[in-house]
């Protein structure tokens, strides 16, 4: 599926009203820029050589006039765009009242990923996930958005406008999708070597499939079957679980993406990688290849066992 990122092709209503905003300034800056080579033109075209000393006063009254004229059109098309552009910021970005059908996420930024929990009133209480936000169509998402070490930045532009992820400080923010697809959120703020490689995917889908997503990722990694029961084996001895989580297989760290159900996502490592067997292997024996500095270390496993590491990860849907 083609991937949206454009200002200019809204798929929500705060996008709409960004980009209707966009256009009014386009339009007002189009007629100025007409006015300002219309009359340097026309001065241009003007016969020169009017000495100081002989101007005109009726002439120099009349070019007073046009100057203040144009000041004052320019003071009233900066008023107006002030407002417009004032009033637009606040239609888009009070956080709506939160209604029943509200879905709530909380956003982390780490270096250099997307931590993703997703909160709701009865057990299990927090649905944790990482890189991909699936939300439904249609309903407002509200975002609380953090950081646990640097400023990141979330950034949608076919959705809304920009809201920033400060440490020890949460903001909210509301987005929604109108339209199915897969929306970009690239980082939008600069945090360190890896920046570049810290895409958010927001997959945007109808109520029932999304619904369908959200079942599944509440349930625990199912028993291996036994074919990859060694797989699992390593994954628990390996160092694997002192950063990640998989639940319901090996609790562990949180200070890396939960796993549970790492089969399901498209790419790895936040956009780094295509999620395919052969990418996945090469992740997990160097993940310093491709992604250097980033805090998953490299040589964890090799041979035999990353061959089984990876078909039992390939099993968690
Ligand atoms: C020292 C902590 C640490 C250890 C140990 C570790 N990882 Fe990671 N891992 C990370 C971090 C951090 C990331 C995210 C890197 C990024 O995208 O910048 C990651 C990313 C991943 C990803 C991609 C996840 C996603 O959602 O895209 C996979 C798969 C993975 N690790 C598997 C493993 C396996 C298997 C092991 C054990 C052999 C392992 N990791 C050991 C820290 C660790
Ligand atoms: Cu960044």
């Amino acid at each position: 599926m083609q991937e949206a990122h454009s200002v200019l092709g809204p798929a929500s209503p705060q996008a709409a009203a960004i980009a209707h905003l966009a256009w009014i300034f386009f339009g007002v800056a189009a007629l100025v820029w007409l006015a300002v080579l219309g009359s340097l033109t026309v001065a241009l075209l003007r016969p020169h050589g009017l000495g100081e000393r002989d101007v005109d006063p009726q002439l120099t009254r009349r070019h007073r006039n046009v100057v203040s004229g144009a000041l004052g059109l320019s003071a009233v098309a900066l008023l107006v765009l002030g407002v417009v552009d004032y009033s637009t910021g606040r239609g888009i970005e009070t956080p709506r009242a939160a209604t029943p059908d509200t879905v709530r996420v909380r956003l982390i930024g780490r270096q250099w990923w997307w931590e993703i929990q997703y909160e709701q009133k009865t057990p299990p209480y927090r649905v944790t996930t990482a890189n991909e936000l699936h939300i439904p169509l249609g309903r407002p998402v509200v975002l609380t958005l953090e950081s646990s070490d640097v400023i990141h930045s979330f950034w949608a532009p076919s959705l809304h406008g920009k809201s920033d992820l400060v440490p020890s400080y949460s903001s909210e923010f509301v987005i929604q999708a109108d339209k199915p697809g897969v929306y970009r959120a690239p980082c939008a703020e600069y945090c360190g070597a890896q920046h570049a490689k810290m895409m958010l995917l927001i997959i945007a889908q109808p109520a029932d499939s999304f619904a369908g997503w959200y079942a599944n990722e509440m349930r625990d990694a199912p028993t291996p079957p036994p074919n990859v029961a060694r797989g699992q084996e390593v994954f628990r001895t390996a160092a694997c679980p002192f950063c990640h989580t998989i639940r319901g297989a090996a609790t562990g760290g949180s200070v890396a993406p939960d796993l549970t159900h790492i089969a399901s996502r498209m790419t790895l490592a936040a956009g780094t990688l295509p999620n395919r067997r052969a990418e996945l292997a090469a992740w997990i024996a160097n993940a310093q290849g491709p992604k250097p500095g980033n805090r998953m270390p490299a040589n964890l496993v090799s041979g035999g066992d990353l061959n089984a590491l990876v078909d039992y990860l390939g099993t968690l849907r």
